[in-house]
């Protein structure tokens, strides 16, 4: 390889790499998510599904969230949610997905003394959903479906009783990876 060749090559490379950064650091300008949501490559979740019903009443906003496939490794996955306190009565979840994979999020009671993130998990990889009170799992839509894909919405109004929730992914493995998160209704 002759010396201009080689510093062709050189130069080339610099430019990929500069070519690399700045798409990094586009994505994360555009992904609008403190947190671990900044490593997620959608851009303004906010314009693609917005709830087609206009919520009222009160609201917490939730955003599921996960490293990507990037990172190899399946257990930093997680929920976000705000506020994380709320009155009694009808509440609307609207559930964000920041992550690369599909997400859901179903709500589960709390009993006196148990904490989120400790429910047996199963030889599937899920947690017992028995006592559930409602979830959020249709794609672009209301209710339950087949997944809230990456960066896209689903939104839910379920109507809670004080006490203590947790806010789970029940998809194999989500849980395990961190995704629950503890809501108190008062
Ligand atoms: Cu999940």
């Amino acid at each position: 390889m002759n010396k201009s060749l080689a510093r062709g090559i050189g130069i080339g490379l610099v430019a990929a790499l500069a070519g690399l950064l700045l798409v990094g650091f586009t994505s994360v300008r555009h992904s609008g998510m403190g947190m671990m949501g900044q490593q997620s490559r959608h851009y303004s979740v906010t314009d693609v599904c917005a709830p087609t019903t206009k919520l009222t009443g009160q609201t917490i906003n939730v955003s599921a969230f996960d490293m990507g496939m990037m990172m190899g490794n399946a257990t930093r996955m997680g929920i976000a949610a705000s506020p994380e306190n709320i009155s009694s009565g009808k509440v609307n979840i609207v559930v964000t997905n920041m992550g690369m994979r599909t997400h859901e999020l179903v709500v589960l009671p709390l009993a006196v003394g148990q904490s989120a993130g400790n429910r047996v998990v199963g030889a599937d990889g899920k947690i017992d959903e028995s006592g559930s009170l409602g979830e959020v799992s249709n794609n672009c839509g209301s209710g339950s479906g087949e997944g809230i894909l990456s960066g896209s919405r689903g939104w839910s109004t379920l109507t809670l009783t004080p006490g203590r929730y947790e806010i789970v992914c029940n998809l194999p493995n989500h849980y395990l990876a961190g995704m629950f998160k503890e809501i108190t209704v008062s």
